[in-house]
């Protein structure tokens, strides 16, 4: 009776919000409908990534096509998706792309109560290879009454409602806390449905596995050397960690929420804030780790207490199993004395 139970009883990602929506019993559905053109524009972004590879062959996206023209590139494809769904979903007044310089502003007449912060294709420098890649988003509230600014998006990733990821690999899997828990679903084409497939996702507390550009080495600062240094040659007998790196952030953050570790993008002489970026790389991914139970510091304070100054602002971000993060913390706080 159970296996046929899970196999009618299909927790969609529209019913699994619906049922967690209830926890909020003024909320009229808006968030609902907002996550489901999210969603939408996942399903389309996983559709065109899996006809990437075919594109070479038949000049589709990021090729001149037969008459010669500029096919858009798989990332403005994206970008493009996303701000249409986000806008005609008529619940969003600000949104802010990785892809657009300036951040949208919805005209009053389409314009909700939330703020969507979002990478359309992070990592799309991966395609041509197979790599897996992602969408990364986070949503914010924003108060309706006035004119909305762009103070309204510079937020401390701690006033985030709901964060979100997209990976676009051997599946489709969507990665959502609303600010109850994560939880996974997994695209089946056949359904065209994301189904609940990684219920309550808790990262181990403490991982075997450090993920970084090993290539940067030379440039790091003396906390993050030491680190890594004990990851590769341990002082207390223990074994070794392994070193996984993917190099794109929604694969490697996705192995370490489901395998634990730590993964870390530091500051280096080169980029004296890191490379990723604050609203839709770095707060989304600090959001889902601390509510799987991990943390994520940004090597001077808890990176969801950043005040972001600028849309496109970096951070150097150390994230993963509680345990893992809380020895880098400990590395940076000594170096401070
Ligand atoms: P590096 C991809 O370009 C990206 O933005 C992230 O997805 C990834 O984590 C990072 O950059 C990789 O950067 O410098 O190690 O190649």
């Amino acid at each position: 009776h159970t296996a046929d139970a899970q196999r009618t009883d299909l927790m969609t990602i529209t019913r699994f919000v619906l049922t967690q929506q209830s926890n909020h019993p003024e909320s009229r559905g808006d968030f609902s409908i907002l996550l489901s053109h999210i969603v939408l524009g996942c399903k389309f972004v996983c559709s065109a990534v899996s006809k990437a590879g075919l594109a070479k062959l038949i000049g589709l996206a990021g090729e001149t096509n037969v008459q010669g023209e500029e096919q858009k590139k798989l990332d403005v494809l994206s970008n493009d998706v996303f701000i249409k769904a986000l806008v005609s979903s008529g619940r969003t007044c600000i949104l802010v792309s990785e892809e657009d310089e300036e951040a949208t502003f919805v005209e009053p007449s389409k314009r909700g109560k939330y703020c969507v912060v979002f990478d359309p294709l992070d990592g799309s420098s991966n395609i041509d290879c197979g790599v897996s890649i992602g969408t990364i988003f986070g949503i914010y509230l924003v108060e309706e009454d006035q004119e909305p600014t762009i103070e309204d998006v510079l937020q401390p990733g701690k006033h985030m409602l709901a964060a979100g990821y997209c990976m676009y690999g051997s599946s489709c899997t969507l990665v959502l806390s609303t600010g109850t828990g994560v939880n996974g679903f997994t695209l089946d084409p056949s359904l065209g449905e994301f189904i609940l497939t990684h219920p309550d996702i808790k990262i181990p507390k403490k991982g075997k596995i450090y993920s970084v550009n090993e290539g940067n080495a030379k440039n790091w600062d003396g906390p993050t050397t030491k680190y890594v240094e004990k990851c590769k040659f341990p002082k207390d007998g223990s074994s070794p960690k392994s070193l996984r790196y993917i190099g794109s952030m929604v694969a490697d953050v996705h192995r370490t929420l489901l395998y634990g570790g730590i993964f870390l993008y530091p500051a280096d002489k080169k980029s004296p804030n890191g490379k990723l970026r604050v609203l839709y790389e770095v707060f989304p991914m600090s959001f889902l780790m601390e509510q799987a139970g991990g943390q994520a510091f940004t090597g001077k304070q808890r990176a969801l207490d950043l005040v972001p100054k600028k849309l496109h602002e970096r951070s150097p971000i150390f994230l993963g199993s509680y345990d893992d993060v809380e020895e880098i913390k400990a590395l940076y706080a000594s170096e401070e004395k």
